[in-house]
């Protein structure tokens, strides 16, 4: 093995540190191969830890000198790290290391990336820098020097001193070390600044490679009104002189929020209204909001272990959705939050890889940066917010920061300012913190003399170490619709608490039609009792804009359905439905757009999967072939004026009011294209000055089998830049037909540009194998077979992003008995190539259990 031999880590099994860090200094002289980090660290034995034991983690470190207050010393070291005898109370200790930035390719600690020195720690990368308590309840103020003869030599915290070839900086805010940046590189400044509400008057600087900085303007914005939001709505004031914020063309994840120095991925910050499309403007905008609101969820109150991550996840993902729902449509928000909680957590939360929010084991944090952490554990948030209320909620979290500041903290520690604020006991709540898998909510229904009643069971499914689990404290938020479509009674939360409960309203003149689980108010998946006529009247009449969505989305679920067990043809009811939303100008052409949506192929096989049934890929893609087709025509008459008027004349702007025409529109460009055979797609496309256009236009060209010609003048137009010609790579493997995509994405990793070891080139082919459900899940095996050969080549170069991307895999068990076999054989085979790293051998052995 080259990683150390696998060990679990128990929550349970947390002892805090022996010692105090009071301050460290960092000397690094940069150099690609020899880099050279001197440490100076202040230790001192807490008063409470009798004779600690001293340990430093340390990882591929080639350690030069070690001295205690000033005297040489000869360390035991192992391969995660070293121990000496310490003196009692405080000392300094010392070490000189040297590391090889230019060979790491696995993107932790300090790497490069085109030149550009760059570090990422979190998780556990600081140990790959230097000799270090590297763990997030360990915190100091640091102070560093960078030597290099670099033009821009960056780290945390404020400047205090630069000159020819060096830099020094002083970050006065105690952090832990997975919060530690420094960057150096030939990079140009995009800056601005901005003034506190308390009058601190910040420089804001976004550093890019020569070359990108025309696509600076809209992260720059949008930092700037993520600092105004957080102010105003958190009372959160920012708490530097400086914020930079650096892109990098190879990096794992998104972003990283090192304080005062966030590191993006460059597709995560890059964007022009020629290369890049609204949704990743509107990804980007979050993206910048997340990380910024990090500095005080995360940074000044961080987490006492790893397990608690999600207290620092969930709830920086739920500050980011409010402020994206401020700044543009909430109940579109929500809508694209829930579809991809469907996608990406519901999987993972019903499969081998199931864990609580809070996870209780790992071998491998780096494989916990989940979508149940981040995406359920903002659910969790937003379910708290509702059941104390708004008032409450403001009052905790201001209670939250005012008793934690500086803190390395727990979800306990959390969960006790809502206790204290509100007087309630939330250890029936806290369960979402601790059981895994995504509770089935039944809904039973009752009318009679003017009383209605709703009867609501909850059951938890088993999952990888969990039976038998207990009732949750689930909000569930109904409304009542009376049979003119009035609503009759307003939205209310109802508790439910108990494995069966009934909920009853009375004094109602006629039978109502129950609106239930309004704004998706918890993540369960509801079991409707409700009819197919009661769905069709909340797609037409409910107030609830959620549920409205939702309506439409039950109804094309059991159309399809219908179509791949019955072999029914599609509803009327449906499509009528969706028609008259796409007519109502009342409606924003957003959320319009997302009414026409249907289900995404792999959610169906789930569907298919959860009622008992095995899902065949193929014939839940001819279904979905056949509805949009079927669509495309019950919506022919309305598409002209539909196309005319989703045009946007004004310079274009990635608002929500201008890119919710445009997705409608690119909705009417794709039923366009499946009715006129791309004659209109061909035009747009020759038109297109945004890469919304652009893009949605090559893409309805080439789904009619056509776009060959176009496509090549793409890759033409585009060659010099990497983050378009990453959406030229994947367009061609997500919209190939099922048969196609494997010699697709084959012959796409031969093609010269794709530089699989960087990992957004990596992910933009062999991602959308993954995602291309029909294709992937050929019955061949072939996509199998090309993915695991990819992974197993990935692994020595990047296990992060290797062991990331076998969840592929991770819905194995919902297949027939050939496709299992040949999943299985896969798994087996990349469990068994040598000196596989932990990560990946986590991954895999937990998928295959
Ligand atoms: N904390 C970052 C995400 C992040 C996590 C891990 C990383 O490397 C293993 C990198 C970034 C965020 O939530 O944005
Ligand atoms: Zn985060």
């Amino acid at each position: 093995m080259r990683d150390a031999a696998p060990q679990t880590i128990y929550l349970k099994d947390y002892a805090p540190f022996g010692f105090d860090v009071r301050e460290v200094n960092l000397i690094f002289d940069l150099a690609p191969n020899a880099t050279r980090v001197t440490s100076r660290i202040r230790f001192a034995a807490k008063p409470d830890a009798e004779h600690p034991d001293f340990f430093l983690h340390g990882e591929q470190l080639k350690l030069i000198r070690a001295a205690i207050d000033g005297q040489e010393i000869t360390p035991t070291l192992t391969e995660t790290g070293l121990t000496c005898d310490v003196p009692d109370g405080a000392f300094t200790f010392e070490a000189e290391v040297e590391i090889d930035p230019a060979n790491n390719t696995a993107l932790e600690g300090l790497y490069m990336s085109n030149g550009m020195y760059c570090t990422q720690c979190e998780a556990e990368g600081f140990r790959k820098i230097t000799y270090y308590p590297d763990r997030p309840d360990v915190m100091s103020t640091f102070t560093v020097r960078v030597n290099g003869d670099l033009p821009v030599l960056l780290s945390n915290g404020n400047p205090t001193d630069s000159g020819e070839g060096f830099a020094e900086w002083h970050d006065p805010w105690p952090k832990p070390a997975y919060l530690f940046a420094l960057v150096a590189g030939d990079l140009v400044a995009h800056s601005d600044h901005f003034t506190t509400v308390s009058g601190r008057e910040v420089d804001l600087n976004l550093y890019v490679r020569p070359g990108d900085e025309g696509k600076c303007a809209f992260g720059m914005d949008a930092l700037k009104r993520s600092m105004k939001w957080d102010e105003d709505v958190y009372g959160r004031e920012y708490d530097l002189d400086v914020f930079n914020i650096v892109a990098v063309d190879d990096f794992n994840m998104g972003a990283m929020e090192n304080k005062g120095l966030n590191v993006f991925n460059s597709s995560a910050v890059l964007a022009s209204p020629e290369t890049a499309t609204d949704a990743n403007f509107e990804r980007i905008e979050a993206i910048i909001a997340h990380e910024y609101f990090h500095n005080w969820t995360g940074n000044r109150i961080t987490c006492r272990d790893w397990f608690q991550l999600c207290l620092k996840e969930g709830l920086t993902v739920f500050r980011d959705a409010q402020f994206t729902s401020d700044v543009r449509s909430a109940p579109v928000k929500r809508i694209g939050d829930v579809i991809d909680l469907r996608a990406r957590q519901f999987p993972e939360d019903n499969g081998p890889l199931a864990h609580p929010v809070r996870p209780e084991s790992f071998q491998e944090i780096n494989n916990f940066y989940t979508a149940t952490v981040y995406e359920k554990g903002a659910e969790v948030i937003g379910m708290l917010k509702r059941l104390v209320g708004d008032q409450a909620y403001a009052e905790a979290l201001d209670l939250y920061f005012a008793r934690h500041d500086g803190q390395a903290c727990t979800i306990e520690d959390w969960l006790k300012v809502f206790e204290d604020v509100t007087g309630r006991e939330l250890s029936q709540f806290k369960l979402w913190y601790s059981q895994a898998g995504t509770p089935r909510v039944k809904v039973e229904e009752d009318w009679g003399d003017g009383t209605y009643s709703l009867t609501l069971s909850q059951s938890l499914p088993d999952s990888p170490g969990q039976v038998d689990k207990q009732p949750m404290h689930i909000p569930v938020a109904v409304g009542l619709l009376g049979p003119d479509g009035d609503e009759v009674r307003e939205t209310q939360t109802l508790e439910l608490t108990e494995a069966r409960q009934t909920f009853r309203f009375d004094g109602l003149a006629a039978k109502p039609t129950a609106s239930i689980l309004r704004e998706f108010s918890a993540p369960v998946i509801l079991e409707h009792g409700v009819s197919r006529d009661a769905q069709a009247f909340l797609l037409a009449h409910d107030t609830d804009p959620f549920n409205r969505w939702s309506a439409a989305r039950v109804l094309a679920t059991e159309t399809l359905i219908g179509m791949i067990t019955d072999g029914k043809t599609p509803g009327g009811d449906y499509l009528d439905g969706v028609l008259s939303v796409l007519r109502n100008d009342d409606l924003d052409p957003a959320y319009r757009a997302l009414m026409a949506g249907l289900p995404t192929q792999s959610e169906l096989a789930g569907v298919l999967a959860d009622r008992g049934l095995i899902p065949d890929p193929m014939a839940i893609w001819r279904a979905s072939e056949t509805l949009k087709q079927a669509m495309a025509q019950h919506a022919q008459d309305l598409l002209p004026r539909l196309h005319s008027q989703m045009r946007v004349d004004a310079s274009y702007r990635p608002d929500a009011e201008q890119s919710g025409k445009r997705s409608l529109g690119s909705v009417v460009l794709s039923m366009t294209t499946r009715l006129d055979g791309g004659e209109l797609a061909a035009s747009e496309y020759a038109k297109s000055d945004n890469m919304t256009l652009q893009l949605s236009s090559l893409g309805a060209l080439l789904r009619a089998g056509k776009g060959q010609e176009e496509l090549a003048a793409f890759y033409d137009q585009w060659q010099a830049d990497r983050l378009v010609i990453d959406k030229w790579f994947g367009l061609q493997v997500s919209l190939a037909e099922p048969d196609q995509t494997c010699a697709v994405a084959q012959k796409l990793t031969g093609h010269p540009d794709f530089h699989w070891k960087t990992p957004n080139r990596f992910r933009s082919v062999l991602g959308p194998l993954a995602m291309n459900h029909a294709g992937f899940h050929h019955g061949d095996g072939t996509s199998y077979a090309l993915l695991a050969d990819w992974l197993i080549r990935l692994d020595p170069v990047n296990p992060q992003t290797t062991a990331r991307m076998c969840s592929a895999f991770q819905t194995w068990k919902r297949y027939d008995a050939d496709r299992q076999a040949l999943i299985r054989a896969q798994l087996e085979r990349i469990a068994a190539t040598p000196e596989l790293s932990r990560d990946t051998t986590e991954m895999v052995s937990r998928i295959l259990d």
